[in-house]
């Protein structure tokens, strides 16, 4: 590993110019390599993977199979993982990160009357983690970005991200600079530690999905609707393992950020990331966002930012799958309730909300997120406003908007397109994510009140805006969203029925056209970056021992060397169980930096297949009485009974926060056993100590009761591709053996003996 750095990496509030130097230096030679190895041509993720590769001569090519090391050009953090990730880190007992690595603050301002008054109140709340995400960013290297500067994965777009880069990020949108021909993806903080630690990132080599664009974006189809189409083909949980590539014809119709957002909402299909290739789009962003140098520079390598020509000419060749998609027969679409998949353009919407029953007046609007708050995309909302206020009309829903960064806000304001949105009844709130993580003080409904809410954002699982499991969120491009505020109903096809004002007055609203880039320039606004303390022996960094939001961390224990034996299932999850249902967010993000408080909330939204009447509760196996999920592992921990938990199809789909995997580990979970997982929750687990393990065969997963009691055998011969034995003994004296699979290499298994990854990073350092 990395000797500790005496002089850290360069923090900068962008991507010094050497560094991009640097890297297309290794290109040509890297690339050469991989051709060579494999006897083919190239598409563009391979090309940036081998050029991040630890050693090009010796990596793992072999896709879905090897692991790699990588080494990734950069870190972003958010503030609410972040917490976790540099607790963990501070553990290590470095002196500075070894690469270049900023924390944005952004997740943990409530929206409530509007922007200045909101954020103002957030540095006020959040003081106390503020200051703690501040001194040890000074104090390590890490530029701190402030609250109000923005959605990290925009201020990523305009600051760091450049063409061929990879980076990793402690959020699962961070795929987001795929827009910008980056290869970067989302991961738990315990992977961030790593690669600060100066350890490379190990993955394994991605499959390669390859979406191949004909056509022309125009009209009321916008580049979200290109997602919500590839979400409806792919499903939650298609993109599991792979990279997911636009080439084509049709990616030159789609701005820088318009293709941001594809690649963001990649996430909501699993996909490890998602890539457009360097073109005249992404340069002409670059210089926008003043890094002509930049782009210049891509430009002598251009050859290598995008596929091989063979690859374009005879994708199917090359890719795991390819998936057609005709731009100029796009549609507007919506996808929802309650998952991103559930997809269906506008023009069936009103017909699925009657059969369906979903209520048809819409209760809020919400713009923004860091999926679509670009200023083309404000732009486009604004345009369908302009119309509304020409014919007098003012939204019927309230609509609330959420720009995506200083720099935007400030520049959509200076060309009156905050006017326009204003002008018909819109609120303007700070630039964060707001209620796209259920920091959202809503009052107008009651708790259980089932209503419907429309945004631009890119997630809807039960609960994650408002709290309340009972709102119906649908997702569509922010001038659907717009367009939807003005009607107010969920029934009404704007495309093709006009909006009827309360004096009679009908307007067929025109589809929108809008800059894709600001003719004036971008004003940066305030800048909200600091940088690292020149020596950061001088910074101390408080963690009050009576403070309930922050908690310096305790290893957890290595492993005894004995099968585990009597284990108690906590619950069995019955379809959809994302890191929302395992460890929300909302006001739960107060406790981030608090394992202990934290913890208090786990499995509280899971559907218990022991318990469905009242999601988040449980069966104490021990006497058949029912409780809170928290409780019950509370209980099972202090009386020393360790346990499983059992998950359905795609369990731990959502977010990277780890705390979905720190938290049961911490209550006393010793595996967890599903039908499948999603990507960066899996890596999570093995990362903390946790088997993860698989139902070798899917049926298995009925025959898990209540009150079993369930060994896990063979541990001492844990090895990369061998099945792990589990026994279950139910109640009645029958016993059932049955086989599980897993992913974990050497390296995982080393982490799993020694209690977590961490642990592993300790002992080497000590
Ligand atoms: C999300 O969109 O779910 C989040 C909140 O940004 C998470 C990160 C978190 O839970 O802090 C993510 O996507 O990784
Ligand atoms: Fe923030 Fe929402 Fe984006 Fe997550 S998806 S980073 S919560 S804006």
């Amino acid at each position: 590993m990395a000797e500790t750095p005496s002089i850290g990496p360069r923090v900068e509030p962008t991507t010094p110019v050497e560094l991009v130097e640097s890297l297309y230096a290794r290109y040509p030679a890297a690339v050469a390599i991989a051709k060579r190895r494999l006897g083919r041509p190239l598409t563009f993720a391979e090309k940036v993977l081998i050029a991040h590769s630890d050693d090009p001569e010796t990596v793992g090519l072999e896709r879905g199979v090897d692991y790699a090391d990588y080494r990734p050009d950069r870190v972003a953090m958010q503030d609410a993982t972040a917490q976790m990730a540099l607790l963990q880190f501070m553990t290590a007992g470095l002196a500075r990160v070894a690469v270049p690595s900023t924390v944005h603050c952004d997740h943990l301002i409530q929206a409530r009357v509007g922007a200045d008054a909101d954020l103002e109140t957030a540095i006020d709340t959040n003081a106390e983690v503020y200051d703690f995400l501040r001194s040890v960013s000074a104090k390590y290297g890490i530029g701190f970005w402030k609250p109000g500067s923005g959605i990290i994965h925009q201020v990523v777009l305009e600051q760091y991200a450049f063409p061929g880069a990879m980076m990793i990020g402690t959020d699962s949108h961070t795929p987001n600079a795929g827009g910008l021909a980056t290869v970067a993806i989302g991961v738990g903080g315990a992977d961030a530690v790593d690669v600060m630690a100066g350890w490379p990132f190990n993955t394994r080599v991605p499959e390669l999905i390859g979406v191949h664009l004909t056509g022309n974006l125009s009209g009321w189809a916008a580049a979200k609707d290109v997602i919500l189409k590839v979400a409806g083909i792919l499903t939650v949980k298609g993109g599991t393992g792979a990279i997911v590539e636009y080439f084509g014809p049709g990616a030159a119709s789609i701005s820088a950020t318009g293709r941001a957002t594809i690649c963001n909402m990649g996430a909501e299909i699993g996909a490890t990331c998602s890539l457009f290739p360097y073109d005249e789009q992404t340069a002409r962003y670059l210089t926008a966002t003043r890094r002509d140098a930049t782009a210049a520079l891509a430009d002598r390598i251009a050859e290598h930012l995008r596929c091989d020509p063979e690859v374009v000419a005879d994708p199917e060749r090359y890719f795991d799958r390819v998936i057609d998609i005709d731009l100029d027969e796009l549609e507007p679409h919506l996808v929802g309730p309650h998952t991103p998949d559930l997809d269906r353009p506008i023009s069936d919407v009103k017909q699925a909300a009657i059969e369906e029953g979903y209520p048809l007046d819409i209760s809020y609007a919400l713009v923004g997120s860091c999926t679509n708050s670009s200023y083309e995309d404000i732009g486009r909302a604004a345009h369908v406003a302009r119309q509304a206020k020409a014919a007098g009309l003012k939204v019927r829903t309230p609509l609330l908007i959420t720009p995506g960064s200083e720099q935007v806000r400030a520049t959509i304001e200076r060309d009156g397109l905050l006017e326009d949105l204003e002008s018909i009844g819109a609120t303007v709130l700070a630039n964060a994510c707001g209620p796209c993580i259920g920091q959202w003080k809503r009052d107008d409904i009651d708790k259980g009140d089932v209503n419907t809410i429309v945004s631009s954002f890119n997630r809807n699982f039960p609960a994650r805006n408002d709290g309340n499991a009972a709102t119906l969120s649908f997702i569509g491009s922010p001038e659907t969203t717009v367009a939807f505020a003005l009607s107010g109903r969920l029934d009404h096809d704007f495309v093709r029925e006009p909006l009827v004002g309360d004096d009679g007055t009908e307007l067929l609203l025109e589809a929108p056209t809008a800059d894709q880039l600001p003719a004036q320039g971008f004003d940066p606004g305030k800048s909200g970056f600091v940088p690292p303390a020149d020596d950061g022996s001088k910074v101390d960094v408080v963690v009050d021992p009576d403070s309930e939001r922050l908690e310096l961390l305790e290893p957890f224990p290595a492993w005894d060397g004995n099968d585990y034996r009597g284990l108690r299932v906590l619950m069995k999850a019955v379809g959809k169980c994302t890191t929302d249902h395992i460890s929300p967010a909302g006001p739960w993000l107060r406790f981030r930096g608090h394992l202990t408080n934290i913890s208090r909330n786990l499995f509280i939204g899971a559907n218990n297949a022991f318990a469905l009447d009242t999601p988040g509760s449980g069966v104490d196996g021990r006497d058949g009485s029912v409780k809170p999920l928290p409780d019950l592992a509370a209980e099972y921990k202090k009386a020393g009974i360790a346990w499983v938990a059992i998950g359905d199809e795609n369990y731990g789909e959502g977010s990277s926060r780890e705390h979905a995997a720190m938290e049961p580990r911490y209550m006393g979970a010793r595996a967890i056993i599903v039908r499948s997982f999603a990507r960066i929750h899996e890596a999570n687990l093995k990362k903390q100590g946790v088997l993860a393990l698989t139902f070798k065969s899917p049926d298995d997963y009925e025959r898990v009761r209540v009150d079993d009691e369930i060994d896990i055998v063979g541990l001492v011969d844990l090895a990369p591709g061998k099945p792990v034995t589990v026994v279950i003994r139910h109640s009645n004296g029958q016993v059932e053996q049955i086989e599980t699979v897993h992913t974990m290499s050497e390296e995982h298994i080393h982490w799993f003996r020694a209690g977590s990854a961490l642990n592993v990073l300790r002992a080497e350092r000590s």
